[in-house]
């Protein structure tokens, strides 16, 4: 279904319900320039629209960098308040984009995952990093600040202290050290062929409540603990409704595996 599109700097395969999404940048270590943004921000669109892919792992081309960053030599010519912010919400759209799909996400951490490249990881659900692989938000450095989500993803996700000494120090963290603060989820040889058994191990399950576990934690996450356990509430009562609950609960009785239909 990729097959009629045609994308410059990203490549993207399907291998039945798994979709694989690569960057692919060599020569600026996968760095997201406006034309890859677009790209991903497209991609994201169709992946959205079709039915028939139910789990997305993100990757860069290489085995040095997952992805460094912003491009550098786009971003110095950025000039005035106005067109700063600008750059940064049309990247936090494209984040938000892939944050939002209602499959699950992985990305799978290939090297450097810096700046725009750490915020891009950060969208997804999972992460999976290499034992080489290095995070961080250098962005200070550059006189900037983490543009793309990263100043709030990465605080709701490790905590606002530990948040604020990687952004303040821009220090590079290692694959260990990003597991032990929760940052990735898991450290493997080869992030890509454990991104791909996570990813089968979650298309075991029900797709409708996939979705909605992730809807109800995006959501919760924006408000109150107390609006929350209403949203879980209504997401709850939602899977109740569907065919997949009456599957998986009759499976379990008639001790045999769910046959999922995602309805
Ligand atoms: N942008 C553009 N080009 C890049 C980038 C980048 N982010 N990173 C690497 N490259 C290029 C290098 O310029 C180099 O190109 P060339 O061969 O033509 O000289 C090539 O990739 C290889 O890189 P290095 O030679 O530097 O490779 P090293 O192994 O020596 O170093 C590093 C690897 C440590 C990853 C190093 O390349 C580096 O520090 N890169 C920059 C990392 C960085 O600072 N990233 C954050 C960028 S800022 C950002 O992401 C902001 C996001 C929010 C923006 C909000 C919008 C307003």
């Amino acid at each position: 279904m990729f097959e009629e599109y045609e994308f410059r700097t990203l490549q993207i395969d399907q291998h039945g319900p798994l979709a694989v999404l690569t960057v692919n940048r060599q020569s600026a270590l996968n760095a997201l320039n406006g034309e890859t943004l677009s790209e991903l921000a497209q991609v994201t669109d169709i992946v959205a629209e079709n039915a028939e892919i139910a789990a997305l792992i993100i990757t860069g081309a290489g085995d040095k960098a997952f992805v460094a960053g912003a491009d550098i030599s786009e971003l110095a010519q950025l000039e005035g308040v106005f067109a700063g912010r600008e750059m940064a919400l049309a990247g936090q759209d494209v984040m938000h984009g892939i944050a939002s799909l209602p499959i699950p996400t992985i990305a799978a951490i290939n090297g450097y995952a810096l700046g725009g490249g750490l915020e891009l990881a950060l969208a997804c659900d999972v992460r999976v990093a290499a034992k080489t692989a290095r995070v961080g938000l250098p962005e200070v450095t550059l006189g900037l600040l983490p543009g793309f989500g990263g100043t709030q993803r990465l605080s709701r996700l490790i905590g606002a202290g530990r948040a604020l000494d990687m952004m303040l120090t821009a220090r590079q963290v290692g694959a260990e050290e990003a597991l032990a603060m929760g940052l990735v989820n898991y450290v493997a040889d080869n992030p890509l062929q454990k991104a791909r058994e996570v990813a089968e191990t979650m298309l075991k399950n029900a797709p409708i409540a996939l979705s909605l576990v992730k809807e109800a934690v995006r959501r919760g996450l924006d408000t109150t603990l107390e609006l929350g356990l209403e949203i879980e509430a209504d997401m709850f009562g939602m899977t109740v409704a569907t065919q997949d609950f009456k599957e998986g609960t009759q499976a379990f009785l008639d001790k045999r595996k769910a046959n999922f239909k995602g309805e």
